[in-house]
């Protein structure tokens, strides 16, 4: 099979598919016997940086979940090491040694060579790919500027990202700065995982709804709408997913439309039907089941899968997903029944 001919990419470019595909945010992780295994056993940086072993936690979820793609095992944060920053992830999630605390410092990063600074992301693309023989596509992703600059401003996981929120105001020329760098890196890092084999990409705003209004435009918007013309011609699908874009989706919809990006995925606060309005069918709509839905009762869950499905039932493009990554303790079992009501959904 042609990865062109698979139902993910087929429902990406709005072409007719006999059912709904189904992939999730974050498929791979802490829910799964497998990884958690290997994750005993192995650094998460060590593990994204041994191809063999995260081709092996990334197919996980395709063996016990049968997902119609493969993402890839990595982390939005890969690219910030290469840049300069110490990246480790503890217990309670990623943090570095180092965050930015002044202009110097955004001045001194790397707008590093994707091959040579992260070669390894493109080792564990073209393992996965060794792995399904064609059977799914593989998708490939990134962070957008604004995630990764609250990440690197802060150091650590933040309710508030502060350091980047007080920037915007204090010193946007600073930001700028940051952002247009960390564009850069993401726009060749995501060229680079094309060429070696990704068949989608998706760029994770997950931090985009936190901002002002006017900021939103500025430093989300603006950024994510940089990368998505960045791969304009790249050849295969855009995935854009914002999180708690809710207020802003008309302004995404315009972008959407004047770059030509394939794809927005949904979060769970986005009422379908206004999606549906607002998009209409100028791009493929991938979501946006609630991650904690999965564990309801499993008659329950059917129903509301089921509803999901209704509510998209005549879109041209819809791909299901959740509105965010599945949650550490989530039953495997229920994971598998909501994929099993999308199979026998009719
Ligand atoms: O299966 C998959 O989905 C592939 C792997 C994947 C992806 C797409 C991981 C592995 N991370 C990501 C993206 C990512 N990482 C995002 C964007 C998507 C989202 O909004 O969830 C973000 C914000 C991160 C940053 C991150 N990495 C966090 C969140 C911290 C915070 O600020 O709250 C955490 C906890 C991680 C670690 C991580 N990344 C991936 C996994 C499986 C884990 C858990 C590591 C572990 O404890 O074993």
């Amino acid at each position: 099979m042609s990865h062109e001919d698979s139902l993910l990419i087929r429902a990406l470019r709005r072409q007719p598919t006999e059912r709904t595909p189904v992939w999730f945010m974050r498929q791979a992780g802490r829910y799964l016997p497998g990884y958690q295994k290997i994750r005993g056993e192995t650094d998460f940086l060590d593990l994204c940086k041994t191809p063999d072993l995260a081709a092996e936690v990334s197919v996980e979820p395709l063996e016990v979940l049968d997902v119609d793609a493969v993402i890839i095992f990595s982390d939005i944060l890969v690219p910030l090491e290469a840049m300069g920053l110490k990246v480790e992830f503890g217990d309670s999630g990623p943090c570095m040694s180092n965050p930015l605390r002044d202009r110097a410092d955004i001045e001194v990063l790397n707008i590093p060579d994707p091959v040579e600074s992260t070669g390894f992301v493109m080792d564990v693309i073209r393992a996965v790919h060794e792995r399904v023989q064609g059977k799914v596509p593989v998708i490939g992703f990134a962070g957008a500027p604004w995630t990764l600059s609250c990440y690197a401003l802060e150091g650590s996981p933040s309710r508030t990202f502060a350091a980047a929120q007080r920037l915007i105001y204090e010193s946007p020329g600073d930001l700028h700065l940051l952002m247009e760098k960390i564009a850069d890196t993401v726009i060749a890092y995501l060229r680079a995982q094309v060429e070696a084999g990704a068949n989608a990409v998706q760029l994770f705003d997950s931090w985009g709804g936190m901002l002002g209004h006017e900021a939103f435009d500025e430093f989300s918007l603006h950024y994510c709408r940089r990368i998505m013309e960045g791969l304009d011609g790249c050849g295969v699908p855009r995935i854009l997913f914002i999180r708690g874009a809710g207020n802003h989706l008309d302004k995404i919809a315009k972008m959407v439309e004047e770059v030509g990006v394939e794809a927005v995925g949904l979060d769970e606060m986005t009422p379908p039907e206004q999606a549906l309005t607002i998009f209409g069918d100028r791009c493929a709509l991938q979501g946006n089941l609630p991650p904690q839905a999965l564990f309801a009762p499993q008659e329950e869950l059917r129903r509301r899968v089921r509803e999901l499905l209704d509510a998209f039932k005549d879109h041209p493009g819809h791909v299901f997903n959740l509105g965010h990554g599945i949650l550490p303790p989530t039953p495997v079992e229920n994971v598998q029944v909501g994929v099993d009501e999308i199979r026998n959904y009719s």
